[in-house]
């Protein structure tokens, strides 16, 4: 938690940003100026694009806003402003080539640890518990989270490696977790870090509903395909019956059919699907038919929030399902330690106090809810990083992916997408409603 004395908040402020170059480094020095500068997908920038516009972001709101000093580059504002152009035209614009984009987040950089070394950390809203710190080292993991999605998606050999997940045995875990019904506080008002669309800290009367005890697999969902899944209208919301019949959908992203098995390839490699993994790269679509043949439905996003953080023996809500305490290792799948979610039913030691596991790391989890302010809610510090957002074309993600670090990730984290999208680390698990028991 960013808590304790200026020094302490001062310390997490720079490890954090770190961190996150560390990150943005690992993902830009690892393939070629040429595949810097490629389109891999309609979908994604190039990622020099990612790499200058992480810095443009850090000089307005550490170097000009924070700092109050004069623009560095102004002139390259419009280039990097993510609403002036569709990703999709982003490689045709006069972008900084790498090795400039490179330079300058390093001038930046160097320029901002100065700021942070001698800013006051209070005072101020922005500066608050090193707030806007704290929100750039999380903007430059979202985009280094994007940035892996871009790798996933472009063709080639693998360029990066990480171990496997950690394998946790465990004896059978019953398939859903009963949650008590009742009132539970939802969002926060203290998390140091935590974004606008979190905030503030509210009431929400929760009934009681049951929950996957683990996020659907690979197996469970080759079941459903294996039914006849993807041609059975009933199990569709008609947008999502309409977009398959359109581009054909049949299996998750990145899937292919071989000699009668599936194989799905990931950052460079083929595989066979294994079956006791978390499926991923599903639209929020797919995840709610999925629900539907399975005579559930997605948990909205108060229910997964409260299956995360309400302990029912104080009533309190936590900031993780296991407590307080920052995530480490063998809590969650989370940091791209990992370039895939462990197998469904592990991190014992992250599960919540009914007994849920995996709700933080491994898998985005596509909740039922579109993505809407909370009441109270304000823009702070800019109406574009949530507040345009809201509104029913947006589903919710909870708990973030293998891929999210635990900077930009916890509790009350919200994400949200496109019901369409599939490039994204999503996952789901379902739930039904306790009233009929
Ligand atoms: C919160 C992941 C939806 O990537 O569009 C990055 C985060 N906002 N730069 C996104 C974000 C501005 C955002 N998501
Ligand atoms: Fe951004």
């Amino acid at each position: 938690a960013a808590t304790g004395g200026p020094e302490e908040l001062r310390s997490r402020a720079l490890e954090a940003l770190t961190a996150a170059r560390a990150r943005t480094a690992l993902l830009t020095d690892c393939v070629d100026d040429g595949e810097l500068t490629a389109q891999h997908s309609p979908l994604m920038s190039p990622l020099v694009w990612d790499l200058a516009h992480i810095g443009n972001q850090e000089e307005q709101w550490l170097w000009r806003e924070v700092a109050g000093r004069e623009a560095l580059r102004p002139e390259i504002d419009p280039l990097y402003d993510a609403f002036a152009h569709p990703r999709a035209e982003r490689p045709a614009l006069p972008l900084l080539p790498p090795a400039e984009a490179r330079a300058y987040a390093a001038d930046i950089r160097t320029r901002v640890l100065d700021v942070l070394a001698g800013a006051r950390l209070d005072g101020r809203p922005l500066l608050d518990a090193g707030f806007a710190f704290g929100m750039i080292a999380q903007h430059e993991q979202q985009h280094d989270e994007t940035m892996l999605i871009t790798h996933q998606l472009r063709s080639g050999p693998a360029v990066l490696n990480a171990p496997p997940p950690p394998v946790h045995p465990s004896g059978p875990l019953p398939s859903e977790v009963l949650v008590p019904g009742g009132p539970f506080t939802m969002g926060t008002s203290d998390e140091p870090w935590a974004l606008d669309n979190e905030r503030p800290a509210h009431l929400r009367d929760v009934p009681a509903f049951h929950l996957d005890t683990a996020p659907v697999t690979n197996g469970s969902y080759l079941a459903f395909m294996a039914d006849g899944g993807y041609t059975d209208r009933r199990w569709w919301h008609p947008e999502g019956w309409a977009q398959i019949r359109e581009h054909g959908v049949v299996a998750p992203l990145f899937w292919r059919q071989e000699g009668g098995r599936w194989l799905r390839r990931r950052f460079g490699t083929t595989e066979p699907v294994p079956e006791d993994e978390p499926v991923v790269h599903v639209s929020w679509y797919e995840a709610d038919a999925y629900a539907r043949w399975a005579g559930r439905r997605l948990p909205t996003e108060p229910e997964w929030e409260k299956a995360a953080r309400y302990d029912p023996v104080t009533g309190r809500s936590r900031r993780y399902p296991w407590g307080d305490a920052d995530p480490g290792p063998d809590h969650a799948n989370l940091g791209q330690r990992h370039l895939r979610p462990a197998r469904a039913g592990g991190y014992p030691a992250g599960a919540s106090p009914l007994g849920v596991r995996q709700l933080i790391g491994d898998v985005w989890e596509w909740t039922a809810s579109d993505f809407l302010p909370y009441p109270g809610f304000r823009p702070f510090p800019y109406k574009e990083y949530s507040e345009v957002f809201f509104g029913p074309e947006h589903k919710v993600l909870r708990g973030g992916s293998f891929a999210v670090d635990a900077v930009a990730c916890r509790g009350t984290f919200r994400n949200w997408d496109y019901p369409v999208r599939r490039q994204i680390f999503a996952g789901f698990r379902t739930a039904r409603s306790a009233e009929l028991d």
